[in-house]
């Protein structure tokens, strides 16, 4: 199965992907991820200039030999752009080999450890009324666990909550996509004491108004210093969350030390890590709970499966990062992963647009709360090429964050 053709496809159906497509000899196509929200191009350019001159000719079934090549062939090691491009290639090989075999990815990795995947949704809300709402509609969709993220008194514009709703048909559109279209970032602000007054009022509504049972999430978004977040795991523990997310910023594996001093609330973290080294000390130490990095952006499935082999040896279990700005490739690897390996946790689930999905043929299920890749040999994912064509490329900034003296804080 040797390699024939490698292409990089960039389509903006809604928001921008990057995809690798690979063909062989035999006519088969696999596709891989390589969208970094924000810095789509950098990834582009890693891969046509560097990486698909390389890849032309090879053997398409030598997964494991050509991640080391890519990793250790580059000389400079790490880095989002690099594991970004790496997964690309991993996926899509691991989408050609599953082809070959005439087989679901997910067998390939062993089989399926269970029926389905847990997976969660983003409601979020203004005020009270705007969440409950949020949370009602989710579970109507069908979700079975919750990531609650709310507006503070006082902030202009919080991560996770929508600036501008839109309502059709009676019908609240509740998703929040970070990345703005436009040549500059949007600017957000932030204030850190009246956020920590302020959540655990929110979760204690909540937990009043759907009981004990409904698993809840919060996302930080590394904007604590390790004692703020101490201090707001601890003031979340009477509300028993799933998990308290990127709690602090990422950068310092210690800090999860002092948090976890503190609390009992669960912790996850990882969505900006990029390889197994940003989680040694957190795993063996046991000071993190649940896994966040993507298969996109964590070198493929073969990285991640690594970090996450590690991780069950400390009961660590997976939480995968699933926001829209991982494709719909990004997304069917992630589950294909997830149903075979034995430590996973729960998968983060926000749908793709309409426009997206008439881009990205899935064959993934939803049903009764859980997810579920599909029987198609491979990944189950088709790129409609004629289709990406339409949307070209437009330039998009996640926001960033300065506090009320104008200082640039962590977004
Ligand atoms: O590209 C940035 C987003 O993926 C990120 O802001 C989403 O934090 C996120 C999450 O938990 O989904
Ligand atoms: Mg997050």
């Amino acid at each position: 199965m040797i390699i024939e053709r490698a292409e990089v496809i960039v389509t903006s159906p809604s928001r921008n992907f990057v995809t690798l497509r690979l063909t062989t000899d035999e006519g088969l196509i696999g596709l891989g991820d390589a969208t970094l929200n924000g810095r789509e191009h950098s990834v582009v350019a890693y891969l046509q200039e560097h990486v698909v001159p390389l890849l032309i000719g090879m053997d398409a079934h030598r997964i494991e030999d050509t991640w080391q090549f890519l990793y250790r062939g580059a000389y400079w090691r790490r880095g989002p752009v690099t594991m970004t491009a790496i997964s690309a290639v991993d996926v899509a090989l691991w989408d050609l080999k599953a082809q070959a075999a005439g087989m679901p990815l997910y067998q390939l990795l062993g089989g399926a450890s269970r029926k389905g995947l847990l997976a969660y949704g983003h409601a979020s809300g203004n005020d009270t009324e705007e969440l409950f709402d949020s949370i009602r509609h989710h579970l109507e969709r069908g979700f079975r666990a919750i990531r609650v993220q709310t507006a503070v008194p006082g902030v202009r514009a919080v991560y996770g909550v929508p600036h501008d709703v839109t309502v059709s048909n009676g019908v609240r559109s509740q998703e929040y996509e970070p990345a703005s279209r436009g040549a500059y970032p949007a600017e957000e602000d932030w204030d850190t004491r009246a956020y920590l007054r302020h959540v655990p009022t929110v979760f204690g509504a909540v937990r009043t108004e759907f009981g004990p049972e409904l698993p809840l999430l919060h996302d930080g978004h590394h904007r604590m210093t390790p004692i703020q977040a101490a201090s707001l795991g601890k003031s979340l523990e009477p509300y028993d969350l799933f998990w308290l997310e990127d709690c602090t910023p990422a950068e310092n594996q210690e800090a999860l030390r002092l948090v976890r001093q503190h609390t009992t609330t669960p912790l996850a973290i990882g969505e900006v890590f990029n390889s197994v080294w940003d989680y040694q000390g957190l795993i063996r130490e046991q000071l993190i709970d649940y896994v966040r990095s993507s298969v996109t952006h964590t070198g493929g499935i073969t990285h991640l499966r690594r970090i996450l082999d590690f991780a069950a040896q400390y009961q660590v279990k997976s939480g995968m990062h699933g926001p829209t700005d991982i494709s719909p490739v990004g997304m069917a690897a992630a589950m294909h992963l997830g149903l075979a390996i034995h430590n996973f946790g729960i998968q983060e689930f926000m749908p793709h647009s309409a426009k997206t999905n008439s881009v990205f043929a899935q064959s993934f299920t939803w049903k009764d709360g859980l997810l579920h890749p599909g029987e198609q040999p491979g990944l189950g994912v088709t790129l409609d090429v004629d289709e990406a064509g339409k949307y070209p490329y437009e330039q998009a900034y996640l926001p960033f964050n300065r506090l009320a003296d104008g200082t640039v804080h962590d977004w």
